[in-house]
């Protein structure tokens, strides 16, 4: 081994792994970089990029570990995983092009329901010429992140009426930032309901049908997030009431969405496939570049994940 490079793993069970390869493989950093699954000794292994789930036993194949990324920005699938140490840094990425990317997803599925473009799609397909028109739209952005945090200052840009929700209280101008103990009075404002917080313990399960009957009628529900935060019967059966107008759903609890799922069926849900936002390799592999050499210098890695937090 290269004393100077440092050898990497990556595993990703979901995304093709061979643009990080690519991509890492060009840096004077990098040594021997091993794809999971292999047969190889890693035990110079000395970083760790996942994109979940990891295979079971691979942290004992890795006794030189001293770093962990999530290659994306969710770190959810390794805060449930025993196997992961708890005294190495694990960080994720925080990418301009994701919020970029997530931000444009909500801002089209807000614009597909300010303008009841489904309705009209319908009415095409009998050559219905129905003037349905718009109102302006209060729009409550759960979570205020990297991600959440973006969307809402852009919301704000685009003339939409802003609320915001966190764990500690936020200053975004033009936002009218709630903290955790404000739910209530933040979910009587929100028209459509944006979730972009993370999956944790506290978190989960938090999309139910208490927080559908604290949303003024009519309401819609833009789930980005996680799907272990939505409790799907609950939203089936505020739709079917009457209460919340409508969901548009990227992510699920299980994924790929069942293919019985009533999910799929249901005339007021709009589904995509976990595609809100994607990691772009070119620019995720400069962050972590960036945290390699760090690193190897001993400064702070960046964009740290607080596991007592789990975000
Ligand atoms: P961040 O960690 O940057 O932001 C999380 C936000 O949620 C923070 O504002 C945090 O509050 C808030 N929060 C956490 N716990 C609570 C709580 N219990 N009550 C209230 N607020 C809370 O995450 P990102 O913005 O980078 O990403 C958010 C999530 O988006 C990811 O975890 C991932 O699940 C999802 N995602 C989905 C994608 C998709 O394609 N569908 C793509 C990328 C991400 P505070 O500021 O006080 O810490
Ligand atoms: C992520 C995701 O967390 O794509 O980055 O869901």
């Amino acid at each position: 081994m290269d004393q100077q490079k440092v050898d990497i793993l990556i595993s990703s069970s979901v995304w093709d792994p061979k643009p990080w390869v690519e991509g890492l493989s060009k840096s004077d950093l990098v040594g021997e970089i091993h794809v999971w699954p292999t047969k190889a000794d890693l035990t110079n292994v000395e970083v760790l990029f996942v994109w979940k789930p990891l295979a079971e036993r691979v942290i004992d194949l890795l006794p030189n570990l001293k770093w962990i990324s999530s290659l994306g920005a969710g770190v959810d699938h390794l805060m449930i995983d025993a196997q992961i140490p708890s005294d190495l840094p694990i960080t994720r990425i925080v990418d301009p092009f994701l919020a970029r990317d997530m931000t444009n997803y909500v801002v089209m599925g807000l614009m597909m329901h300010q303008r009841s473009m489904l309705s009209h799609l319908e009415n095409q397909k009998s050559n219905t010429w129905e003037r349905i028109t718009y109102q302006s739209l209060k729009v409550g952005v759960m979570g205020l992140g990297a991600l959440g945090g973006h969307l809402a200052e852009k919301l704000v840009d685009l003339g939409f009426e802003v609320f915001g929700f966190s764990r500690t209280l936020k200053e975004i101008e033009g936002v009218k930032c709630f903290e955790a103990s404000g739910i209530k009075d933040f979910l009587g404002q929100a028209e459509v309901l944006v979730n972009l917080l993370p999956v944790t313990p506290q978190t989960t399960d938090i999309l139910n049908k208490e927080v559908f009957e604290g949303l003024p009628k009519g309401a819609y529900l833009i789930n980005v997030a996680r799907g272990n935060h939505l409790v799907e019967q609950d939203l089936i059966d505020s739709l079917d009431q009457g209460h919340l107008s409508g969901a548009l759903l990227d992510v699920f609890r299980t994924e790929p969405l069942p293919s019985d799922s009533a999910l799929w069926r249901h005339p007021k849900v709009i589904i995509t496939p976990h595609v809100a936002s994607v990691t772009t390799p070119k620019s995720a592999i400069e962050l972590l570049l960036n945290n390699l050499s760090r690193l190897k210098t001993g400064e702070d890695l960046l964009h740290t994940v607080n596991i007592n937090q789990g975000y």
